[in-house]
């Protein structure tokens, strides 16, 4: 299906979240991913004190904007305007859409995980800029949440018009399923940050989107 025009043009999709590389500090693990050419960036961290994700919301600032890509921050829409982040990424348990856009206006980019098709033509149709379409398959970085398998990502490619990026296990082994399964998007969190050369990681999901783009 045809999607319709949005502010967002994204392929790879970087979250930050546990498993850094040892030694290796939050800024270096998401330059070495920009550098890569991640399009996007969320500061994720269920774990951290309130004061250490402001901290890092600014760090992560910064250094996106030398970058020209967005930052999206998870949870925390307060941070978000603080520091003036591209938007915020919300679960269906968090505030509403209707809330978080009344908070944020109607131009910064508020995205949804969905885990079925119902949930993500809902957020769709409550004005979400792009949804989370997973875990597409089991994934430690986010325990407890069954798979949805690459059917939600068929179902999402036929009938979501928003972008949709596929999330939740996904690696440079299973990214080609993924992407013939309907995904344009991709994003992921252990397989980049977890990485011994995140950079080299991101080149690689690149190549692999692209390639899919150019054959489409
Ligand atoms: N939402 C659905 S799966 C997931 C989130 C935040 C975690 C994805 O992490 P990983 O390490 O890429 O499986
Ligand atoms: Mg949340």
């Amino acid at each position: 299906m045809a999607e319709s025009t949005s502010k967002l043009d994204f392929q790879l999709y970087v979250i930050t979240g546990a498993n850094y590389h040892p030694g290796r500090s939050i800024v270096d693990v998401v330059e070495q991913a920009l550098i890569g050419g991640a399009d996007i960036v969320q500061l994720r961290d269920k774990t951290a004190s309130k004061q250490d994700i402001r901290e890092n919301a600014h760090k992560l600032r910064q250094l996106t904007r030398r970058y020209g890509v967005p930052l999206i921050i998870n949870d925390h829409i307060d941070i978000a305007l603080e520091a003036d982040a591209d938007g915020v990424h919300l679960g269906q348990d968090d505030l509403s859409l209707a809330e978080a856009r009344q908070l944020l206006g109607p131009d910064r980019i508020i995205g949804i995980s969905t885990h079925s098709i119902e949930q993500g033509l809902a957020a769709q149709a409550g004005g979400a800029d792009y949804i989370g379409v997973g875990p597409v398959y089991p994934t430690g970085t986010k325990p407890g949440r069954a798979a949805v398998t690459t059917s939600y990502v068929q179902e999402a490619a036929a009938q979501i018009r928003i972008p949709f990026v596929a999330i939740g296990g996904i690696t440079l082994g299973n990214v080609d399923t993924v992407i013939a399964a309907g995904a344009n998007r991709v994003c992921a969190v252990s397989e980049i940050v977890g990485a011994d050369d995140p950079a080299a990681v991101c080149r690689a999901f690149k190549a692999r989107l692209n390639a899919a783009a150019n054959h489409s």
